[in-house]
């Protein structure tokens, strides 16, 4: 975008004076945030426009998540006009970086919203036509705060600073009809810029609100019902996002989200592209799109219903469908895989239920004689079996993981399906996770190679003849980054963390598979083992923790409080004040998340083999170049490949060894005959912590008993965690121990978003 600095400022300094009554020297830091993004919306409006109007096909990405993070360095950035713009600002006096404390839009849990995210601003930087449809979340994901060691969550009031990004599109709102009631569907765009390229995407994000008394029909089939209770019903569709990750909760309010979202966004598409003339036969001509997990699979009988609406049989329509849907499948926990009660859902879409048994009777018909292959069993409907069966392409998010999908998770549907299934590794957006986040390291490779990795990240193995010659500076990079980190962390948390450890860092989700609680113990038997002196020779080494648990997860919370009072004990004590740290860091989100990938020397990726479908947070690590302490499991195995093995820190079960340990498994056993593992297991009863709540305990029996003890087998690969985890701090510092971050740094171009997207656009979408 080209950028004039006066002309700019005078268009700041009128939406200030109009819009807020203020001038540059008064204004606060929302009104000028404000006014600085409005004016480069106003000045992004052509592209957009331009963008719009291009020919040819167009891909929806479906998602009920769109983990966006702040907006505003982003866009900068992408626009080309991150530099020019702090200078302008500051011939004013005013500092950019006041926008550090804008909200994120945390419209997301995890993985799979960020995911969503990158994959936007990648197609846009690639100028693959892809446009995000979601649901405009009156709050996005809680904001974590920790009371006494405790996990408390607050609403994720995300737009107290305005929403400058978007544009209410007052004219494409649609009706969306459930049984009870009919809501109105208001679309808010916001633009994704891609990198210094002209192309700009769009996100489309639906809010609800109540369709009001000028709908006659809707005013007519209210009778007798208090209007202003359907008001409130209407509004409350889009009021939270779900904060469950990986576990599905049956609740009649998240399908009512679900099928807002679909409803909305196809008669979207469908309006349009009748309006322009197209012929819905063909609709996969022109359209087609990725249904991100099972969340938004109501698009199939959706789609199907509209068609049939629209006068084809069921069989062109299903055609139809079956050549637009493609499914991405995230995870294979069975309490994740989306299932919903056949009464329950007949009751609120009656005529989109009677398309799915539409689609269950077409599967039937075609012959099934070991009853393998159902959409609807025993009064549930299975949401990955629909879309499977009426997909064209059914992708998993690294190798490892579509393995799996094959050969278990949907066996009998890839033996009836063998040409539905592929693989697409997950990716990052450069961009964002390290150009953004790490500006110095950016630059370090900008002198050495120049700048096409930008958007080309298979370029950064140019870098490997160069590796001994970048050290230096590469150290003093990361040195910097842990400063500023540790800056940070002393005013959000109120903790001290001497910049010159080692920053062992663990950030995602909280979930028993990721085994939190397995670093949990580690660091436990390193505290025990600096006190009693049989560990020596490492060196000052920070555990840093970032992780939210759903609400109603208890087990999460139980190691979410283990770990602040493991911090408690460790960092109250002054005989170890000089070697171990812990922290947990509140609310961690995409914003911490840019803190902290740039500042981590060791990057903790410790799942049970077999769990993490993929994992991303891996992968900007080791762009930010850190090397990998992990397990074989999601793409930490494709790491390890691109990488070489010998330069991460690879332990545990593989999924194969996994599946031998489990029969039979006695953790016990393990704990009796591991003194060092008992000493940390024992802290959890033992009286070492008060538990006041018998969460501690609680955690301990999940271990032992119940159905399946020690379900991710925590114990068993704690001896090789251990082992690993002390040969690699005691590398740590050395020559060798850099060139592994940098070996893995110049190895990272696989995992590029560009690259994702690219073969999404490649193998399904046929762009
Ligand atoms: C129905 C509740 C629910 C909510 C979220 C079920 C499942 C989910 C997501 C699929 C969980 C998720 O985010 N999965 C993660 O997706 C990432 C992107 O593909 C992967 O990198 C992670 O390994 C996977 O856990």
């Amino acid at each position: 975008m080209k950028f004039e600095r006066e002309e700019f400022l005078r268009d700041v300094g009128r939406i200030l004076a109009a819009d807020s009554a203020t001038d540059f020297e008064h204004a606060d830091s929302k009104e000028l945030y404000l006014a600085v993004s409005k004016a480069v919306m106003a000045e992004a409006y052509p592209d957009l426009v331009a963008s719009r109007e291009r020919a040819g096909k167009r891909c929806g990405y479906f998602s009920a998540e769109f983990l966006m993070g702040r907006a505003i360095f982003n866009n900068l950035l992408n626009l080309g006009i991150l530099g020019e713009v702090k200078e302008a600002l500051s011939s004013v006096h005013r500092d950019l970086n006041l926008f550090e404390e804008v909200e994120d839009a945390a419209l997301g849990n995890g993985g799979l919203g960020r995911l969503a995210a990158c994959y936007l601003e990648s197609a846009a930087s690639m100028g693959i036509p892809l446009d995000g449809y979601g649901i405009r979340y009156r709050y996005g994901l809680f904001r974590q705060t920790f009371e006494n060691g405790y996990q408390k969550e607050e609403g994720d009031d995300w737009l107290k600073w305005g929403d400058p990004w978007s544009v209410r599109c007052e004219k494409d709102a649609k009706i969306v009809r459930f049984a009870d009631m009919d809501v109105l569907a208001v679309p808010y765009d916001m633009p994704i810029f891609g990198y210094k390229n002209g192309v700009v995407n769009t996100l489309r994000l639906w809010s609800s609100e109540p369709v009001r008394a000028f709908d006659f029909d809707m005013f007519d089939k209210m009778k007798g019902e208090n209007q202003a209770v359907a008001n409130f019903n209407a509004t409350k569709i889009c009021d939270v996002l779900y904060p469950n990750d990986n576990t599905m909760v049956g609740k009649l309010l998240r399908l009512r989200q679900q099928y807002f979202l679909v409803s909305a966004s196809l008669q979207d598409v469908v309006t349009k592209y009748k309006a322009a003339g197209g012929d819905l036969k063909k609709l996969y001509e022109a359209r087609c799109f990725q249904l991100n997990d099972t969340h938004p699979v109501l698009a199939i009988p959706e789609l199907l219903r509209i068609l049939r609406a629209e006068g084809l049989s069921f069989e062109e329509a299903f055609t139809v469908a079956s050549k637009c849907f493609n499914f991405t499948n995230h995870t294979i926990m069975a309490e994740a895989l989306e299932r919903w009660d056949a009464l329950a859902l007949s009751d609120l879409l009656p005529t989109v239920y009677e398309q799915i048994l539409a689609c269950q009777n077409r599967l039937q018909s075609e012959g099934d004689e070991g009853g393998k292959y159902f959409i609807v069993r025993e009064g549930t409907v299975h949401m990955a079996n629909l879309a499977i069966y009426v997909s064209s392409k059914v992708n998993g998010v690294a190798e490892i993981h579509t393995g799996i999908l094959k050969r278990d998770t949907f066996r009998d549907w890839y033996a009836r399906y063998p040409e539905k299934f592929v693989n697409v590794t997950n990716g990052i957006t450069p961009r964002r996770w390290l150009l953004l986040n790490n500006p110095g390291l950016a630059a370090l490779i900008d002198g050495k190679i120049g700048t096409a990795w930008h958007t080309d990240l298979a370029r950064l193995s140019a870098l490997k003849p160069h590796l001994s010659e970048i050290l230096p500076a590469f150290k003093a990079i990361k040195a910097h980054n842990k400063a500023l980190l540790s800056d940070y962390i002393f005013k959000k948390e109120g903790v001290e963390v001497p910049p010159d450890f080692v920053f062992d860092v663990q950030v995602k989700r909280l979930h028993e598979y990721k085994r939190q609680l397995l670093n949990a113990l580690s660091v436990l038997a390193i505290y025990f083992g600096i006190k009693d002196g049989s560990i020596r020779d490492l060196p000052p080494v920070l555990f840093l923790f970032g992780a939210k648990a759903a609400p109603g997860y208890y087990l999460a919370k139980a190691i979410i409080k283990f770990i602040n009072e493991i911090a408690a004990l460790v960092n109250g004590d002054e005989e170890v004040k000089d070697r171990l740290r812990v922290v947990f860091v509140q609310n961690y989100d995409v914003s911490y998340a840019e803190k902290i990938v740039c500042a981590a020397d060791i990057s903790e990726q410790i799942s049970m083999a077999g769990m993490e479908a993929s994992g991303t947070g891996n992968m900007k690590f080791m762009l930010n170049g850190t090397v990998t302490l992990g397990t074989l499991d999601g793409a930490n195995v494709e790491i390890c490949e691109e990488a070489g093995r010998e330069n991460n820190y690879i332990f545990g079960a593989t999924v194969e060894e996994v599946a031998a340990v489990k029969r039979g498994y006695d953790p016990a056993k393990i704990v009796a005959e591991n003194p060092v593992l008992k000493r940390a297991v024992d802290t959890m009863t033992d009286g070492t912590f008060p538990d006041e709540k018998g969460m501690l305990k609680k955690l301990h029996a999940s271990l032992f008993e119940g159905y399946e003890p020690d379900r991710y087998l925590v114990l068993y690969d704690f001896a090789s965690y251990l082992d690993t985890k002390l040969s690699l701090l005691r590398a740590y510092g050395t020559d060798e121990y850099f060139l592994q971050c940098l070996e893995n740094l110049s190895s990272a171009g696989k995992f590029s978003a560009d690259r994702a997207v690219r073969e999404y656009a490649d193998k399904i979408w046929h762009l």
